[in-house]
């Protein structure tokens, strides 16, 4: 069983901070479980415009308050505790904080621990490795 606090992770290589949000990555590729599981912050006032060319994510809105919106159709949904939204055609969105968000989301394949995003929104399928 593998058994993680986020506190304590906080403090050390899994959490990764990049422009407009930051995230702790729990479980990573080397765990061995087939995705990833991160708790991510967005920070008020942030807008994000990604696109997972290479990777399938669910999101749960645990607190905050925001939006996505899919830019193939320009639908915007809005994000509030308890949301989900699931990532199921790669779909290219942006994500917006109106306040600080505090998400846990899942990838599939799992992310290697240093990801941030490419000039696409994207995350490379190669990355290097958190140790801890
Ligand atoms: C909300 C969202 O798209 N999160 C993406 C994952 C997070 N940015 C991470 O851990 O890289």
């Amino acid at each position: 069983m593998i058994v993680r606090n986020l506190k304590e992770a906080e403090q050390g290589p899994r959490r990764i901070v990049s422009k407009g949000w930051e995230s702790t990555r729990l479980l990573l590729k080397g765990d061995q479980m087939g995705f990833s599981f991160h708790i991510t912050t967005i920070y008020e006032g942030a807008e994000l415009e990604l696109h997972y060319q290479n990777h399938l994510e669910s999101v749960y809105c645990v607190s905050g308050e925001g939006e996505v919106e899919t830019v193939a159709d320009g639908r915007v949904y809005p994000i509030e505790a308890g949301t989900m939204y699931a990532l199921d055609k790669h779909d290219k969105h942006i994500l917006r904080a109106r306040k600080e968000m505090k998400m846990a989301c899942v990838f599939n394949p799992p992310l290697h621990g240093k990801e941030v995003h490419n000039a696409q929104g994207a995350y490379e399928l190669d990355a290097e490795t958190v140790e801890d």
